[in-house]
């Protein structure tokens, strides 16, 4: 599935549809930075041949960086690294008992040679990959290298309305209750 216009410039793999919810949040940020992107559902060990194909063909595409989320033993990421010389960036999902710590050393722990670069568990790992391919991307695209330095400037700006409305709320309690214990 190819979502926003033109080619895909990155490529979200992932191995199950279970992995689908946390790897929305990767979407969401390269809808939101207006960066194409591919979305697919393919396994290392249930599909590999399906696997190098989708590499080799967003290869041909002209996608720039690879998404790749997986749980368990999280060797998804690894073979997609194996099989393409351009960024890929693994997101070690929470899907056993393990909670997610199989899947960052098994992505984390790639042996020297052929790298993932390995984001956090979860969700905050999938919403921080996105934001590293668009980094990636924006080192030869001014316009997404501005947008990056407005989302920062709306984050900080959150923090001092939270801080504010802290503050207010603060005051209020305060008030109410002027004795306290
Ligand atoms: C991994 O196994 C997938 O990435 C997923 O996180 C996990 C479980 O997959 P399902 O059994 O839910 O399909 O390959």
């Amino acid at each position: 599935m190819t979502k926003a216009k033109g080619k895909p410039r990155v490529a979200i793999l992932m191995g199950s549809d279970s992995d689908l919810a946390v790897m929305s949040h990767a979407a969401r940020i390269l809808e939101r930075f207006d960066v194409s992107y591919d979305i697919e559902i393919t396994s290392a060990h249930r599909t590999p041949e399906r696997t190098v194909e989708l590499v080799r063909r967003a290869q041909k595409r002209g996608t720039g960086v690879f998404i790749v989320g997986a749980g368990g033993a999280a060797h998804l990421a690894g073979v997609v690294a194996a099989h393409t010389h351009r960024p890929v960036l693994g997101v070690p999902l929470a899907s056993t008992d393990l909670a997610g710590l199989d899947a960052l050393l098994a992505t984390v722990q790639m042996p020297g040679g052929v790298p993932v670069g390995t984001l956090a568990i979860g969700a905050p790992g999938a919403t921080n990959a996105a934001l590293l391919a668009c980094a990636i991307l924006a080192l030869s695209d001014a316009v997404l290298a501005e947008r990056l330095v407005a989302y920062r400037l709306d984050m900080a700006e959150g923090v001092e309305r939270k801080s504010r409305a802290a503050r207010n709320g603060l005051r209020s309690l305060l008030d109410q209750d002027p004795g306290g214990r």
